[in-house]
């Protein structure tokens, strides 16, 4: 029977709806929710393919204790047990757990709820910690309680958009598709990024300021000192509705004149005088920010430098206007709505509410302390003050800053415990109790995206194996610990209902995040929930719950505070915490790629969104590259005082000086030496806790190998126990795996190791081979029934090797001409035009190459001709900027210029 459901892609906090379909042979499809308020309808390259990921390869389908598989009642009395004993013998403060963005609202709630009202300790924290933890902070600080004011239809609103520390069009395509039609509709309207590299989205911006890493907080003050001399303040809303202006003013005055300001934060004075007049003339003004604001060890401080400038021309609260915190993580808003941070309790209450939590929860033991934040969380379990944690749904060997050292800590602790969906992660290695978690289309419940939307996710495939939802492992474990009566859910429906219960218990109008108007909702409701926008009080009628009331929040000027007033901020600048010095002369920053999704768990099961960006990769200033020695296209080592990695070279103009970009996305399982967390300063926000993942002092040399080389499989090539490969990366094809290769020690006998490397151990393999020893080059492929089964390439340099490409359409012919097998051993395509290199359009797999030839031949000036053409941008559109790009070049530069690095590739940030 074939089944239809409306849900919510697992992604970006975006927060798009997605319509699944499973057919009734199985085959799943995935489009767009035109009903959705965030996305009517769009997809991003990300959502158009979940579909790739939805298989059981690889996944965890069975509880496991200490490597040995088990039923779920020994799995979780073997949890409920080992943390019972710690507590019993160390106390509360001993265990933790370490949760995710990514888990549903009624996951979170419920683990929250154990530990902070059952076991009585604060040790729960979040992945958010290392995400929106500088923007919940600068939140309550300026308006008591961490709310974002605004919603997307603000940006169709405004008349300037400033994007702070973001590259929306990669990590929040929608947003970005919203603002470009918003862009085209109305030519007037300005967008002006503020990133120290030249990103995609830089690239298309009316003005792109490239401020010196950290420098956010003089750049905004320096705004805030102009807007006063320029007469743009609203001191109706600035006397009748806020504090601390003064002080404010007075801090951002010292910043110093334009010249001053321009030395500070590199950027040009025409650039700032222009952004500055941009700002005070143009009343409706949204500030979206994003990593490049909250990951820096003045994280908070730069969100009240951004909030202060809406505060002070009264830009808040009214359409078009506001400053616009846009959340990472699907649920990232979800998680502190239930007070999944260590510094909040429940509900947007703080410890300070512990009585009325306790009493709304019969909590015997509630938490009267904040616990430990991520950072600090994984310290303590390195010392051995925390005991036994629970990780669910992150992987922190992979995402925490010094993650070296965090793999010493759970390597060292008495009880470590992972719930996953994947069978084989990072942190997982280092698990002594794994369970298997239900994925996403397996799981029910409810997400809140970056304007406060809550939507429903649900399931549309069966829970395979023995695996099951997060809220339903928590909650055996908390009757095992002996509080039944208060975990005694039925379904994700009941928790819910007591989550909207709370927000509403002693509330009073007090904190603004109310759903109580959604506290009894049945079953069916909770069904057939719509998107709906927050707060959703009890005297909000059903009616209106679709109503406009929730759109934009303080439009009355009243703020959750104590005097009801939003705080300005007096805030001072201090560059990030460690400056490059002699020994590491660069500055790592690192983030995200268009079409990978953080440790690569999810999308690199995809072969369509693993071909955009296959390596992991450093992309360096042309003149820095120079400096250091280092070629477009040649391997790497980066080192920093924490770690080192192997990367790939990408050279690029748009790249700050001085600044290497470096994507997170590659873990243990898809590279040797690929864990860029392993090289961050674990340095943190002093307010926030949120870790300086954009700034660490880094020395960058060339990697000697001696030989380079790829392999193309149909199975899954093991490379982890290959200790003399320095540099291995596993890449997901349509019908094979391939493994980039270097070392730097020579390989004795090609023929014996490629032939293990390929599995064609027995001597009646049908074997093809090719060496030529002078050149350094070895060719080895194995048949099964003259079928390409395995493929070996090595070369002494990069440029030495065959088109990638080409052999992937190998591996879907079922039988090999004798043309391919000569061009196997020739290693490449007899006849030209074989090889077409990696899509930049990854939903119609349309290449750069054929692209550039399209632009050429037929002379196309813009993408929409381009799609005419080759149907490349036309579905989900992330592909866009690239195609803008591609025209761009070719209308002012020659081939030769264009080919001298690899612009669309090299947009990797
Ligand atoms: N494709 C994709 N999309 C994603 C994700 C993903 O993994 N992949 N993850 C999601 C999540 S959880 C998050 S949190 C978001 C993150 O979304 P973004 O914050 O947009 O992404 P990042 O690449 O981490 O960093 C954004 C930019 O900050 C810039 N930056 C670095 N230092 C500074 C500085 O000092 N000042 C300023 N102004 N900018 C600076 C970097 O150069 C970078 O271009 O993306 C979400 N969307
Ligand atoms: N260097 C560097 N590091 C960073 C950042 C950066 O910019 N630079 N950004 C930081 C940010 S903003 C973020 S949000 C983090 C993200 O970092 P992580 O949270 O560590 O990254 P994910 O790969 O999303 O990990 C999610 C894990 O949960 C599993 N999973 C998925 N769904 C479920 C589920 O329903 N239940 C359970 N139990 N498991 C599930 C996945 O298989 C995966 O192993 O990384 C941070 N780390
Ligand atoms: S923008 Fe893309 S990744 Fe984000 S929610 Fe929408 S479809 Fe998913
Ligand atoms: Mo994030």
């Amino acid at each position: 029977m074939s089944i239809n459901v409306t849900t919510t892609c697992p992604y970006c906090g975006v927060g798009c709806g997605v319509r699944a379909a499973v057919d009734d042979n199985g085959a799943v499809s995935i489009a767009g929710d035109e009903g959705h308020p965030a996305n009517a309808g769009r997809l991003c390259s990300k959502g158009a393919a979940l579909g790739d990921t939805t298989g059981l390869d690889g996944r965890l389908l069975h509880p496991e204790v200490r490597g040995e598989r088990t039923d779920w009642d020994t799995a979780l009395d073997a949890v409920a047990d080992g943390f019972r004993d710690v507590i019993e013998q160390h106390g509360p403060e001993a265990v933790a757990f370490y949760v995710s963005g990514q888990l549903l609202t009624e996951d979170y709630y419920v683990a929250n709820k154990l530990m902070k009202g059952f076991i009585g300790s604060g040790n729960i924290d979040t992945n958010s910690r290392l995400c929106m933890s500088s923007a919940v902070a600068g939140h309550m600080r300026a308006f008591g309680e961490d709310v974002v004011p605004g919603c997307y239809e603000d940006f169709e609103a405004a008349d300037l958009i400033v994007l702070v520390g973001s590259n929306t069009a990669w990590c929040h395509p929608i947003v970005y598709r919203r603002i470009e039609a918003a862009r085209a509709a109305r030519p007037d309207l300005k967008l002006v990024v503020i990133d120290p590299q030249c990103t995609t989205t830089a690239e298309d911006a009316d003005l792109h300021l490239p401020v010196a890493p950290g420098q956010d907080v003089a750049l905004f003050n320096g705004l805030l000192a102009h807007l006063e001399a320029g007469g743009h303040i609203d001191s109706s809303f600035v006397d009748a509705h806020t504090e601390g202006a003064f002080a404010a003013l007075a801090a951002a005055r010292r910043s110093g004149n334009t010249a001053e300001l321009a030395r500070t934060t590199g950027i040009a004075e025409a650039d700032l005088d222009c952004f500055f007049d941009w700002f005070g003339a143009t009343e409706r003004t949204v500030t979206v920010f994003s990593q490049g604001v909250n990951q820096s060890s003045a994280g908070t401080d730069k969100v009240n430098a951004i909030i202060n400038c809406h505060l002070l021309t009264g830009r808040i609260g009214r359409a078009g206007t506001g400053p616009f915190s846009i959340t990472g993580q699907p649920n990232a808003m979800g998680g502190r709505e239930v007070g999944g941070l260590a510094n909040t309790l429940a509900a947007h209450r703080d410890f300070d509410a512990a009585d009325s939590v306790a009493t709304f929860w019969r909590a015997p033991y509630i938490a009267r302390e904040p616990g430990l934040k991520a950072v600090d969380l994984f310290q303590a379990i390195g010392d051995g003050r925390v005991k036994a944690v629970w990780i669910m749904a992150t992987n922190p060997l992979v995402s925490l800053p010094d993650a070296d050292a965090a793999r010493a800590a759970l390597e060292a602790c008495d009880l470590v415990v992972v719930s996953d969906c994947e069978g084989a992660t990072d942190t997982l290695a280092c698990a002594d109790i794994r369970l298997p978690a239900a994925a996403w289309g397996e799981k029910d419940g409810t997400v809140t995206n970056s304007e406060r939307c809550i939507s429903r996710q649900r399931p549309f495939l069966p829970v395979p194996g023995s695996a099951q939802p997060d809220w339903w492992i928590v909650t055996e474990v908390a009757r095992r610990l002996g509080h039944g009566a208060a975990f005694d859910y039925d379904s994700p429906h009941d928790i819910f209902r007591e989550h909207a219960a709370l927000s509403a218990h002693d509330n009073d109008g007090r904190h603004v995040f109310d759903i109580g108007g959604l506290a009894n909702l049945t079953r069916a409701e909770y069904d057939a929930l719509e998107p709906l926008q927050w707060p959703v009080p009890a005297s909000r009628t059903r009616d209106s719950r679709h109503g406009t009331a929730a759109k934009r929040l303080f439009a009355d000027g009243r703020f959750p505070t104590k005097s009801g007033r939003a705080r300005f901020v007096a805030v001072t600048p201090r560059g990030p915490a460690n400056a490059p010095d002699t020994d590491y002369p660069l500055v790592l920053n690192t983030g995200r790629v268009r079409d990978h999704w953080h440790t690569m768990t999810r999308t690199g099961r995809s072969a369509r969104l693993s071909a955009h960006v296959d390596e992991p990769f450093a992309t360096l200033h042309p003149q820095d590259a120079q400096v250091f020695g280092l070629r477009d296209g040649a391997l790497a080592r980066l080192d920093t005082r924490w770690g080192h990695m192997l990367a790939r070279v990408r050279i690029d103009p748009g790249q700050a000086r001085g600044s290497v970009f470096v994507p997170m996305h590659w873990n243990g399982q898809t590279a040797s030496a690929g864990r860029v967390g392993a090289l961050v300063n674990p340095v943190v926000d002093p307010l926030s806790g949120e870790p300086e993942f954009k700034h660490t002092p880094l020395r960058v040399s060339a990697f000697a190998a001696r030989w380079h080389g790829f392999l193309l499989t149909r199975t899954r090539p093991a490379l982890t126990g290959e200790t003399d490969l320095d540099y291995w990366v596993l890449v997901r094809g349509e019908q094979f795996w391939r493994a980039e290769l270097a070392a730097s020690e020579a390989v004795g006998d090609w023929g014996k190791r490629a032939r293990r490397l390929l599995g064609a151990t027995s001597p009646d393999a049908d074997w093809l081979e090719f060496r030529d020893e002078r050149a350094g080059a070895y060719r080895g492929a194995r048949l099964v029934d003259d079928r390409l089964e395995a493929c070996l390439f090595v070369a002494a340099e990069p440029p030495g090797l065959p088109a990638r490409h080409w052999l992937g359409g190998l591996f879907a012919q079922d039988e090999l001409s004798d043309a391919d097998r000569m061009a196997l051993l020739a290693g490449g395509p007899v006849e030209s035009g074989g090889d077409t290199g990696p899509p930049v359009c990854s939903c119609f797999g349309v290449s750069r190459a054929v692209i550039e030839t399209a632009i050429q031949d037929q002379g196309l000036t813009t993408p929409a001709a381009i799609g005419d053409a080759l149907g490349a941008g036309t579905n989900c559109g992330s592909c866009l900027p690239d195609l803008r790009r591609l025209i761009d070049i070719h209308a002012t530069t020659t081939d030769d210029d264009a080919n001298e690095t690899n612009p669309v590739a090299a947009q990797a940030h």
